[in-house]
């Protein structure tokens, strides 16, 4: 039928080379399943449902494999186990044993991750008769978060209303919950926080609780765990308190008693987010405290339970002399250390927010004593919604593949925020979800393939944005090889030509109130930091916001050894330069252009990159589900439209600054 990109990643549709299928089914003649738990449970209906669709045969499931062999053996092996050794408890190993596959793990989450790791390398066609995979999750928390509201809206939500649909909970479960746990389980996703950071207080109402209860039910089952935002004055607004003071007793009691209601209905609940102090959301700031004060009273509420503090590191002011990039370094580094040990720093991968390009946040230099956790942005707020084909593993990778020269080279932020530079002993991702209630889950379908990196990265940083991307195409698009070379050439290209249209060189930030149209003429609004000249500084001179110590001085944030890679303007790497530095129009760049050469280059280029995406989307046709195909093609022309809309916007503001004309070959915007 046709494919309308509900089954995601997990479409198990029968394979068509019989040879290959009859090779599968030998290897896959019964499951043993023993044990009846619901995570086990929840396995072996994978397991069975994902064979019966690619192999066109149903496997029984049986108790014990005696002498059978031709099977798959789910196993939950406890320590003494030699198979089990060197698995951490999340882990799993696909391995030959006795003729048949074993799957084996300390858990049954184990189990159900190694049954997904089987079932992929069925659908993106390996051999498995001999097949061995050991695998460990290199973070502990790996998280979605969801900005969703009590009325169905999603902050930044670009796919359809939320998934949550609030007025029907809890005696109505839709469905669908069901498929997006089995949809994050096949990732090793173990956590969702369901609300937004910009937190209404009536999530911790009873009616609330018992609505997320519901969800948790049924994301238990899978291994997820679910997570509230949290509204810091709730004691007042629905406590009836006079203060939210996190040192005043009652406050402290109020969370404490909140905590047990909550652990009452859902004994497995993973913790709390928090957004404070930011952006108008109130905090312990409010009250002459500060953010450890405040994480450190929720996380004594979760004391007697296993539950953690999620503190989120996005705060600045409205100062039009301070440098926003600052503001969550200042605020947290005097802090280190003061956490407690429950508590987790989640710090946006950049300085600013979620931009197409940033460099990373100081911030992951600078805690050794407070784990951090790393927030990426899988919507695509600063990166065109829903249109804009924007492929996000190599966003992801390049910080993480950031050296912090935190304890001297080799200090990537990955081994940060996997704990192994520090040794934290909490590690944790999050992703701002981009699900929707569209049929296909992201509005874009090619937008499902950014869940899904998020989530292969967050068990596994090291694999390549590359592998990521042919494994996802494999099981989402087509296995034919020509088309998976030319989707992966596309996907892999895609954030750079966004970048090049965009904000080249290292710009950010030149967006109108809902982060969509190009406005980098916004030179006056409520805040100074909310409009774009603050960020990209055009003057008669030049462009470019100097953070050297001549200017904001942000850059002594970093490690030295990163310092002396953006500090000089004559070597800082262009992807960075106007972060760093106010550049003149007619200084000569690393290219040979001037920069105003050089920026009217990657606009121009940018935009026309994107008729080359057309072109090559094109030649995958036959390939692809005619469906999707058609839908990707009209998304595709939309953002061909955008990317000169963007182009011009640029070019004919900057150009009142630069007073230079527009370089040949590129013709005038008409
Ligand atoms: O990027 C900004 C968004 C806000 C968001 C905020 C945050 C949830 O524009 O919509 O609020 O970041 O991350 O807190």
């Amino acid at each position: 039928y046709a494919d309308d990109g509900y089954r995601l990643w997990l479409k198990y549709d029968l394979i068509k080379d019989v040879a290959k299928r009859d090779d599968y089914v030998r290897s896959a003649q019964f499951i043993v399943l023993n044990g009846n738990s619901q995570i086990l449970k929840s396995a072996a209906d994978e397991l069975q449902t994902g064979l019966q669709g690619l192999l066109g045969k149903s496997v029984p499931l049986i108790a014990n494999a005696g002498n059978r062999t031709g099977g798959i053996v789910l196993t939950v092996a406890d320590a003494p186990n030699a198979d089990a050794q060197t698995l951490t408890s999340e882990g799993y190993k696909v391995l030959p044993k006795q003729n048949n596959i074993a799957i084996v793990s300390k858990t049954e989450k184990g189990v159900l991750y190694g049954v997904f790791a089987l079932l992929r390398q069925i659908q993106t066609g390996q051999l498995v008769n001999n097949l061995s995979l050991t695998s460990n999750p290199k973070i502990q928390y790996r998280l979605l978060n969801h900005w969703d509201n009590t009325n169905g809206t999603i902050e930044r939500g670009y796919a359809g209303e939320s998934l949550w649909k609030w007025y029907e909970l809890p005696a109505t479960v839709d469905p669908r919950y069901r498929d997006y746990a089995r949809a994050n389980a096949s990732l090793g996703i173990n956590g969702t926080v369901v609300n937004n950071v910009n937190a209404s207080a009536r999530f911790l109402t009873d009616e609330y609780i018992q609505k997320v209860a519901a969800l948790a039910n049924v994301f238990r089952a899978y291994g997820i765990r679910v997570y509230l935002s949290v509204y810091f004055p709730a004691p007042k607004t629905i406590g009836g308190l006079k203060t939210a003071d996190p040192l005043d007793p009652e406050v402290r009691k109020w969370w404490a008693d909140k905590t047990k209601e909550i652990y009452t209905v859902i004994p497995d609940f993973g913790g709390f987010l928090v957004k404070a102090n930011s952006e108008g959301e109130p905090g312990p700031q409010d009250y002459g405290r500060n953010h450890a004060d405040g994480a450190n009273m929720l996380a004594n509420a979760l004391a007697p339970y296993d539950g953690i503090v999620i503190w989120r590191a996005f705060v600045y002011k409205a100062d039009s002399k301070a440098d926003r990039f600052k503001a969550a370094y200042e605020e947290f580094t005097p802090l280190d250390g003061k956490f407690d040990k429950k508590v987790i720093v989640q710090v946006k991968n950049g300085p600013i927010d979620f931009q197409p390009r940033e460099p990373v946040s100081p911030l992951f230099g600078a805690m050794p004593k407070t784990p951090l956790a790393m927030e990426f942005q899988i919507t695509q707020e600063y990166t065109g919604f829903a249109t804009h084909l924007v492929y996000e593993a190599p966003l992801f990778k390049e910080c993480l593949d950031t050296d912090t020269y935190a304890k001297g080279k080799g200090s990537p932020v990955s081994k940060v925020i996997d704990g192994s530079l520090h040794g934290y002993t909490t590690t944790a991702i999050s992703g701002v979800a981009n699900t929707g209630s569209d049929r296909n889950w992201t509005g874009n379908p090619m937008a499902q393939a950014n869940w899904y990196a998020f989530g292969r990265l967050a068990w596994d940083h090291t694999l390549s944005s590359e592998d990521i991307a042919h494994e996802w195409i494999k099981m989402t698009l087509t296995t034919e090889p020509k088309a998976v070379k030319t989707i992966t050439d596309l996907m892999l290209r895609s954030r750079e030509i966004y970048v090049n249209y965009n904000t080249p060189i290292g710009l950010s930030r030149p967006w109108s109130g809902i982060h969509f149209a190009p406005e980098p003429w916004l030179e006056k609004s409520s805040r100074p930091d909310w409009t774009a000249i603050y960020y990209h500084r055009a003057d008669s001179i030049g462009l470019g916001f100097n953070r050297t110590a001549t200017g904001s001085n942000a850059l002594a944030q970093y490690r030295l050894e990163v310092q002396q890679m953006w500090n000089d303007p004559e070597t800082c790497p262009l992807p960075y330069l106007l972060w760093y530095h106010h550049i003149p129009w007619i200084k000569k760049l690393s290219t040979g252009r001037t920069l105003w050469d050089e920026l009217c280059t990657r606009f121009y280029t940018g935009a026309d990159s994107v008729g080359w995406m057309q072109q090559q989307w094109a030649q995958v046709k036959p390939a692809v589900d005619p469906e999707i195909f058609a839908d990707v093609t009209g998304r595709l022309i939309t953002q061909h439209k955008e990317a000169i809309w963007w182009r011009d916007a640029w070019v004919l503001y900057l150009q009142q600054y630069s007073r230079q004309p527009i370089p040949a070959p590129y013709k005038k915007p008409e």
